[in-house]
């Protein structure tokens, strides 16, 4: 008996969508070897009436229209029912914000199962009555969910076991925990007039590795610095001597720019 892959189950209005970019590249290889599954489910096939309407004019007035809890609910137990895996997850704009946390989290776990809103939202007693978790991608506006649970759902399945076949890299990941990534260069050497950094050639591994560390580290600074703050707590002393020269060659280099 083989155990049941990482399954995602989508709710949507545009089943058609998937699995889109997630059968490319990375996510498509692992999913046609099966280290996990897909379902897209069609919302309307849960609605009742004629026109098979998911959504209705929102209470209280206002611009727009609301999915409706009844459709919702039907749907969100008939994939239960027939063992859809993981927690329950809305996508929103008004959601927990994603990060690589919750991702290690949800990819740990047997599953999802995403609800892609359209229109102005969901009815907000299905969302209670269901217990949903509510997560956003960021801090901009899309115009569904499904571009997210894409999103959530890639960044979930790169850290299956086997998805990655070089396990290099997501150990590399984990010890550049919490800084941007150094540049990377390859051949030609030389293009358009620009070299490779020196060291990259040099084959000294200890200095190359000191080097990336130290570019990572002047990189995150100057766009997030927000991020540098947790990353130092984490890091070695020879890490924040290389950050605190980076810092006093940025101001250098800052006031030279006056
Ligand atoms: C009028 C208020 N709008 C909220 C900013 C309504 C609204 C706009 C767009 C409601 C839903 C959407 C569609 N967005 C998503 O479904 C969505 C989303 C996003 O827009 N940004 C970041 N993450 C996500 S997750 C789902």
């Amino acid at each position: 008996m083989s155990h049941e892959p990482w399954t995602a189950t989508v709710l949507t209005i545009f089943p058609e969508m998937f699995p889109g970019p997630l059968g490319f590249s990375l996510a498509g290889k692992a999913l046609a070897k099966g280290l996990w599954r897909l379902a897209a489910v069609d919302i309307r096939d849960f609605a009742t009436d004629r026109h098979r309407s998911v959504d209705d004019a929102p209470f209280g007035g206002g611009a727009g229209m609301v999915m409706r809890p009844d459709v919702i609910a039907r749907a969100v137990d008939a994939v239960k029912a027939k063992g859809a895996l993981g927690p329950l997850i809305y996508l929103s704009p008004r959601g927990e914000r994603l990060t690589q946390r919750i991702v290690r989290e949800l990819a740990e776990g047997p599953g999802v199962v995403l609800l892609c809103g359209r229109f102005e939202g969901v009815d907000e007693r299905v969302l209670e009555a269901r217990a949903f978790r509510e997560l956003s991608i960021g801090d901009y506006v899309l115009s569904g969910g499904e571009l997210a649970a894409m999103v959530v759902i890639d960044a979930c399945v790169r850290l299956l076991p086997g998805v990655v076949g070089d396990a290099a890299s997501l150990e590399e990941e984990s010890f550049a925990q919490g800084l941007l990534e150094y540049p990377q260069y390859t051949r030609p050497a030389v293009w358009e007039g620009r070299k490779v950094p020196e060291v990259l050639l040099s084959g000294n591994h200890e200095r190359i590795r000191a080097w990336r560390r130290q570019k990572a580290l002047e990189i995150t600074r100057a766009r997030r610095p927000d991020l540098l703050t947790e990353a130092l707590a984490n890091a070695s002393s020879a890490d924040r001597a290389r950050c605190e020269a980076s810092a006093r060659e940025g101001s250098r280099a800052a006031a030279e720019d006056i």
